[in-house]
């Protein structure tokens, strides 16, 4: 009797968040979760399995050297968050951090996507030259 007792109590708490255990909304994301990036992300999306209320969610991103500004989240076409990274990032690794309420569902979900960027020397010099201030020197023939 006593054993059935501590038994029952046990299960108690798994059988209570049983449909909790391990659910995210999250099915997917650009940047793709543990990839490397080769060209420079200028937004970051993330797709969940039902529409995101935009007023109750929330991304950052952390890089090497802290948090990246970041503006305008938006649903943009699908059950998504959307939002624009304001700088060009730096080689090195990457962390989103979401918070999510999805449609009628009151629970607040929240995870980490990592990525990495690793943009060679090549375009590493385009950007620069599309961020440069300065006048263009005339080709002179
Ligand atoms: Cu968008």
């Amino acid at each position: 009797m006593r054993r059935l007792l501590i038994a029952a109590l046990l299960s108690l708490p798994l059988a209570a968040c049983d449909r909790e255990v391990g659910y995210s909304p999250i099915l997917n994301s650009e940047p793709a979760a543990d990839s490397v990036q080769t060209r420079m992300p200028r937004t970051l999306r993330l797709y969940y399995s039902a529409l995101p209320d935009v007023e109750r969610s929330s991304l950052r991103l952390i890089g090497p050297e802290g948090d990246i500004p970041l503006r305008g989240l938006h649903n943009m076409a699908a059950d998504d968050l959307m939002i624009e990274i304001l700088e060009p990032l730096a080689n090195g690794d990457y962390a989103v951090h979401w918070t999510a309420v999805v449609a009628d569902d009151p629970d607040e979900y929240s995870g980490v996507v990592n990525f990495s960027v690793e943009l060679g020397a090549c375009a590493v010099g385009i950007r620069e030259s599309e961020n440069s201030l300065s006048p263009r020197p005339w080709p002179v023939d």
